[in-house]
C-alpha cells in the first residue's frame, strides 16, 4: 500500500503501515503573559510522540518558540516533514489561530507535491486532451462527409 492511499483509507488501517506525523501547538501566549515566562516542551505532544508506534515518523513543533515568524515555520516543516497526518493541540483561547494553521497546512496541499498523484494528474489530462481530439476528428468528418445544403 502506497502512502499516497493513506488519504483516502481510515485511521484505523493507517496503524498498519507506517506514516510520517507532524505535531504543533499554537503559537499565542494568553493576555498579559510574557512568551518565554515558562519555557517547557507541550506535555500533550511529547506524550502522544513517545506513545507512537515506533514504526512511525512523528515531529512536534512548538510554535510559541516561533511567535515571530509562524508562517514560514508552519510552512518549511511541512515541506520538510511531508506530513500524511498533521495535529494541533489548541488552548480554547487559541482556537482561531489554530484555523488559521489549519487552512495554510491544507493550501499547501501536498497531494500536489507526491509523484503518484502528478502521474495520475498528468494521465487524466493526455485522457481528455486525446478524447477531445478524437471527438474534433469525428466532427470534422461527419461535417466534411455529411448531406450539403
Ligand atoms: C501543566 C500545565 C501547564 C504547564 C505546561 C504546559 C506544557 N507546556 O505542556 C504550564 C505551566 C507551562 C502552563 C501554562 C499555561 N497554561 Co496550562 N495547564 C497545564 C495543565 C495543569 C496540565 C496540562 C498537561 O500537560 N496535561 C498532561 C497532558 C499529557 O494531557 P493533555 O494536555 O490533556 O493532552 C492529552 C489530550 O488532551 C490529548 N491531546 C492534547 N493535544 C492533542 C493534540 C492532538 C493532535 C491529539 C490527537 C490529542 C491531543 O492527548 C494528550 C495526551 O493524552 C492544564 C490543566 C489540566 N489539568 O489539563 C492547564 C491548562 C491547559 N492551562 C491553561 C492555561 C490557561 C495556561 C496558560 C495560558 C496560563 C497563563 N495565564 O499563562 C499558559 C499557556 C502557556 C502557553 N502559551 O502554552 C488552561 C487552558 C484553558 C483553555 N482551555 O484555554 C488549562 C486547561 C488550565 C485551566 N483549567 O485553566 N500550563
Amino acid at each position: 500500500m502506497s502512502r499516497g492511499s493513506i488519504r483516502r483509507t481510515n485511521l484505523r488501517q493507517c496503524y498498519l503501515w507506517s506514516v510520517r506525523v507532524l505535531l504543533f501547538s499554537m503559537p499565542d501566549s494568553f493576555e498579559h503573559t510574557p512568551s518565554l515566562a515558562m519555557r517547557m516542551p507541550n506535555g500533550a505532544l511529547a506524550s502522544l510522540a513517545g506513545n507512537l508506534d515506533p514504526a512511525h515518523e512523528v515531529a512536534i513543533a512548538d510554535l510559541i518558540l516561533a511567535q515571530s515568524a509562524v508562517r514560514a515555520t508552519v510552512e518549511q516543516l511541512v515541506r520538510d516533514h511531508r506530513p500524511d497526518i498533521v495535529g494541533l493541540s489548541v488552548m480554547t483561547f487559541q482556537r482561531s489561530t489554530a484555523r488559521r494553521v489549519i487552512s495554510l497546512v491544507r493550501s499547501l496541499r501536498l497531494e500536489d507535491n507526491d509523484p503518484n498523484e502528478y502521474r495520475k494528474t498528468v494521465n487524466w489530462f493526455a485522457a481528455s486532451a486525446i478524447a477531445l481530439l478524437i471527438g474534433l476528428l469525428i466532427a470534422t468528418v461527419v461535417f466534411a462527409t455529411g448531406p450539403r445544403g
